[in-house]
């Protein structure tokens, strides 16, 4: 299939509408955006970004549309995401390539993007029949505690350009079962593949029955990120991206006192103990490193070997790094594709220069690539350095495929270092002895949110409860029963007696 007859059969046109409230598209007087694809430089397409009135409307849509869903029985609702979940598996491969094309990730992993989608899809579904709540013993007679979990309302979803999709669905599916409706803000740099997801959802919500509004959709800039983050409508808001960006957010949620989940930077290290399987460790180091071209969250950035084969790890590293295929990301055997555009192909660039300055030494050099095929000028390198932890460079997330290397003689020594960062997502530690994992996933271990043992930091399953600690921003979205963070708690207390016995044995009459 042509790329033009993917877009087209995804509905995305040359203009396109920005703002939608799922079931029909809104006009706005916005800015019109054009998206480019990194991998060659060419416009896919243009989007009008959200105005004020077109926001006010959505929002209106889907308080309205609110007062309606959470009504649904919960299964009722998993109907529904059962029903996506079915429309994602017949469009997953144009869906997969448009991500790939307009992101850049390899196809493989644009695939595997709207495979998450698909899983997030059925967990919800089960999730739907299982929003438990616990029920406990009263200490007055006659009397029934329990608790039970509402939903909340509008649930704004901001998300990024890395996982354009899969994010969205992670906070949306769940939402939609628990109750809640969603407003959706994608990266700017990928709004297309948002889009794409409206047109393919849009007609199941349709078809389904669901009221107009709780799929909502306003695209745009910073902006737009404020409108959701200090609208009292809003009482959970989502947010995936930067530190930087996840400070703003959580500051002005804050100031309303609203709540906010935040899935914000890593810098995610893996050790390498002197009883590794090394072969094993080389794919989760190498996969971890480059995959998505450095641009995931959970992307590896450090890795702390073993002195006791450090020297071996390093040249498998290299040898490894020297069969890596960069290009096209369309083109199956690509293991590697472009930056997302030539901004981020500047700050790979500047901490090249700072890794330099602060006296780090190359083991694979970077750089930027030229010539045939790679004229859109955002293929780099996937690099090596060796590092000291405490360079400023090395504590700093920056999002492309810069991999820095550390040595370690004791566990302990490479636990601290590990730790020893402003990010708390995912880290992992490859060893076949018991002692040195359990000590790792232990209460002195890693401090992130994911830790693993004998496989790589990215690539999470959909099952587990997904996020970290520090400035990670201590949000978990997805799996698990990261649903409560979607729905509110009541206790409930049933006085079924005859009599009104106080709590703590006060005793009062009238
Ligand atoms: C992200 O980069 O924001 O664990 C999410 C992973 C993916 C999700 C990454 N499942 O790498």
């Amino acid at each position: 299939m042509q790329l033009s007859e993917i877009l087209s059969s995804l509905g995305i046109q040359k203009e396109n509408h920005g703002t939608s409230t799922g079931a029909q598209w809104i006009a706005s007087q916005g800015e019109q955006l054009h998206s480019y694809s990194p991998v060659d430089g060419k416009e896919i397409g243009s989007f009008r970004t959200t105005d004020s009135a077109a926001y006010e409307a959505v929002i209106q849509k889907a308080t309205e549309a609110f007062e309606v869903w959470r009504m649904w029985p919960a299964p009722k609702r998993g109907d529904v995401v059962r029903q996506i979940a079915d429309a994602l598996r017949k469009h997953k491969d144009p869906l997969g390539r448009l991500v790939s094309y307009e992101m850049g990730k390899s196809l493989q992993e644009g695939w595997g993007e709207v495979q998450e989608m698909i899983d997030i899809a059925d967990f919800a579904v089960g999730l739907s029949r299982q929003l438990y709540g616990l029920t406990m013993h009263s200490e007055r007679p006659m009397h029934r505690m329990y608790e039970q979990w509402h939903p909340l309302g509008i649930v704004g979803v901001i998300s990024a350009f890395n996982f354009p999709v899969a994010v969205w669905s992670w906070n949306a599916f769940i939402a939609w079962v628990c109750g809640d409706v969603c407003v959706w803000k994608p990266s700017e740099k990928t709004s297309l593949c948002a889009l794409a997801c409206f047109h393919i959802i849009g007609e199941v919500l349709i078809n389904a029955g669901a009221p107009e509004g709780i799929n909502g959709l306003v695209c745009g800039g910073a902006e737009v990120g404020k409108w959701l983050s200090e609208d009292t409508r809003v009482p959970l808001l989502s947010a995936t991206g930067s530190t930087r960006m996840g400070k703003a957010v959580g500051a002005a949620v804050g100031q309303r006192l609203g709540k906010s989940l935040l899935e914000l930077g890593g810098n995610n290290a893996i050790i390498i103990s002197e009883h590794a399987d090394l072969n094993m460790a080389l794919i989760g180091c190498v996969f971890g490193a480059v995959g998505t071209a450095g641009q995931r969250c959970t992307t590896t950035r450090r890795i702390i070997i073993h002195e006791n084969v450090f020297e071996t790890f390093k040249e498998k590293l290299v040898h490894a790094y020297s069969q890596l295929v960069i290009g096209d990301p369309l083109l199956e055997t690509t293991h590697v594709g472009p930056l997302i555009d030539q901004d981020a192909v500047q700050h790979y660039m500047k901490a090249l220069t700072e890794i330099k300055a602060e006296g780090g030494k190359a083991v694979v050099e970077g750089g930027v690539l030229s010539g045939s095929g790679f004229e859109s000028g955002c293929y780099v390198k996937p690099c090596i350095y060796e590092v000291e932890n405490r360079f400023k460079i090395v504590q700093h997330e920056t999002f492309a495929p810069i991999l820095y290397l550390m040595k370690y003689s004791k566990l302990e020594e490479a636990i601290a270092m590990q730790n020893d960062v402003p990010q708390g997502l995912s880290s992992a530690l490859f060893t076949l002895n018991m002692r040195e994992a359990e000590s790792f996933l232990s209460h002195q271990g890693s401090d992130c949110g994911i830790a693993n043992i004998n496989i790589g930091t990215s690539g999470a399953e959909i099952g587990g409860a997904f996020g970290g600690e520090k400035e990670t921003g201590g949000g978990r979205e997805s799996g698990s029963d990261a649903w409560k963070a979607y729905m509110r708690r009541q206790t409930n207390t049933m006085n079924w007696g005859a009599t009104l016995p106080l709590a703590q044995g006060i005793k009062f009459h009238v």
